[in-house]
């Protein structure tokens, strides 16, 4: 337990690392900070779908406009898992468990915003954030009660209620869509998708994009599966194994489990689907291959923070990490005709919700592609939407949430950053966590 309590924790304190990267000075000048209003789902109650604490799930929508007032783009929020009854009941006393804490407004950038410049091929859609607040990406669904309090473990449930509360807002009539979202996010993405092409018209173009959702089933530094067991109880808290793939569970049987991983579900899903994430994506970094229990001497303590400091011996297995990552995407590379890719080599964490990483004079690239090129050429089938980037520290375009050596090359091309003041700020961040 001590293990799990640790990893949420460390869960909640890498979002407070990306507000940070995202509260950081936009590189774009102009860029309006129009904040959405949320809007609470009345209709859920009667659905029994509830939050963590039994409030009542919400979305934030932006609505589309012009040539774009019938396409629809929805996106998960994201923000970790909680996997037993103590961490789910501190959860629901947080803005991650429980309407009643969010911030009622947010602000739409990056895939959501609504400037052509910004976010050239959705900027006129119907743009919805699905707020998270049930620690199950999305797809628990029973109740756990002890004579005084209940906790809701109804995900599933809220994505129907926030369907049926979109579909006659116009989601029925629309002519294209995309499901999106980051990180606990961006893995619901593969979990819905085809639900989702379900409540569409037969004539809609349905798509589906994860943004650092491709969870690996990773053996860590400790030669455990940390990842794996973590998911194991989470499915089993919130009973989500009833809703995953029946083809996949069928297949994985006698450790249906495992479908809560992007890479077993993958060949099952229908809808075309493109699967953004950095190689070395921090969060799993840190917790898929060197989670705290797997580091008991702190050896990898300075190497977590900067990876200009890790030895060769870590750099190995940062390498061996991004080879299984890529392993796992290669039937989807070569066989999924209708795929789109990006997987880039930073030390990232969701790339397509902020604008400096989705598009900007400074953003990530790979072929001196953007990711909303990307994207958007995979979308609108405008050409080759596959693209994997060399070993790290080849990639001189990252946004790094921790000091690497591709870094100072990002900075100084950055007209008025201030990365160094970010990167010291995560930095701080970082080791309040792991004191
Ligand atoms: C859109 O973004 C561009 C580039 O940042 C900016 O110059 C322009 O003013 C923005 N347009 C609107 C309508 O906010
Ligand atoms: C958001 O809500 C506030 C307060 O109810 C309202 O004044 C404002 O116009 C709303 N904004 C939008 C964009 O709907
Ligand atoms: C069970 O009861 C305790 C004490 O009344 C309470 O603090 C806790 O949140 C409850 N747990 C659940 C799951 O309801
Ligand atoms: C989609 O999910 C809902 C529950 O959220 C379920 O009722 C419905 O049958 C699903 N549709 C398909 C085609 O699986
Ligand atoms: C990880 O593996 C080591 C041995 O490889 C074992 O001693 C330890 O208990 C494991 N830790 C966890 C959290 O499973
Ligand atoms: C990162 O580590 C390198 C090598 O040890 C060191 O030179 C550099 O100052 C460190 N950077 C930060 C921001 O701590
Ligand atoms: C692509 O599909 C074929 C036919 O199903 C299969 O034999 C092959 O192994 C797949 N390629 C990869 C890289 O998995
Ligand atoms: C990269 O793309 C930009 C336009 O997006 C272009 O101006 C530039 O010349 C390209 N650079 C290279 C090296 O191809
Ligand atoms: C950059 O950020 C640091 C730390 O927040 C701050 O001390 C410094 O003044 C900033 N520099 C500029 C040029 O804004
Ligand atoms: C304007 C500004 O803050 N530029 C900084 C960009 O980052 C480099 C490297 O950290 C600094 O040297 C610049 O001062």
């Amino acid at each position: 337990m001590k293990t799990t309590t640790r990893l949420l924790d460390l869960t909640a304190a890498m979002a407070l690392l990306l507000c940070v990267a995202l509260l950081a000075p936009s590189l774009v000048s102009g860029d309006p900070e129009r904040r959405i209003n949320m809007t609470l789902v009345r209709g859920a109650a009667a659905l029994g779908a509830f939050c963590l604490d039994g409030s009542l799930p919400a979305y934030n929508l932006d609505r589309g406009f012009g040539a774009g007032a019938n396409n629809w783009l929805l996106q998960f929020e994201g923000g970790g898992w909680c996997n037993d009854i103590a961490s789910c009941v501190d959860r629901s006393k947080t803005f991650r468990g429980s309407t009643r804490f969010m911030s009622k407004t947010i602000v739409f950038s990056g895939i959501l915003s609504n400037n052509a410049s910004l976010n050239p091929d959705f900027y006129n859609w119907n743009r919805v954030r699905l707020r998270y607040c049930d620690g199950g990406s999305f797809a628990g669904d029973t109740q756990v009660g002890n004579g005084t309090s209940l906790l809701y473990f109804r995900g599933q449930r809220i994505w129907n209620a926030i369907i049926r509360d979109l579909l006659p807002k116009g989601l029925a009539k629309a002519r294209k869509a995309l499901l999106t979202g980051c990180s606990a996010g961006g893995l619901s993405t593969f979990l819905h998708c085809d639900n989702f092409t379900s409540y569409l018209p037969k004539t809609a173009s349905v798509k589906c994009m994860s943004d650092a959702g491709f969870f690996l089933d990773a053996i860590d530094v400790a030669s455990n599966r940390t990842m794996r067991s973590f998911y194991s109880q989470l499915v089993s808290l919130q009973d989500i194994q009833k809703n995953l793939d029946p083809k996949c569970t069928h297949a994985f049987f006698p450790e249906p489990s495992l479908c809560f991983f992007p890479q077993y579900v993958l060949r099952f899903i229908k809808t075309p689907f493109f699967i953004l994430n950095s190689a070395y994506d921090v969060f799993q970094f840190h917790h898929g291959l060197v989670p705290p229990s797997a580091d008991r001497t702190g050896h990898w303590i300075r190497c977590k923070l900067n990876v200009t400091a890790c030895n060769p011996h870590q750099l190995d297995a940062l390498q061996g990490f991004r080879k299984d990552m890529l392993g796992a995407l290669m039937n989807f590379f070569r066989n999924f005709t209708r795929g789109g890719m990006f997987i880039n080599s930073c030390f990232d964490h969701c790339q397509s919700a902020s604008q400096n990483t989705w598009l900007s004079p400074t953003s990530p690239r790979i072929n001196n592609k953007t990711i909303a090129a990307t994207v958007g050429d995979w979308y609108f089938g405008r050409g080759i939407a596959k693209e994997i980037d060399g070993p790290y520290p080849c990639d001189k375009t990252c946004h790094n949430l921790i000091p690497a050596s591709t870094t100072d090359s990002l900075a100084s091309k950055a007209p008025g950053n201030n990365s160094s003041g970010t990167l010291s700020r995560s930095q701080a961040d970082l080791n309040d966590l792991l004191s």
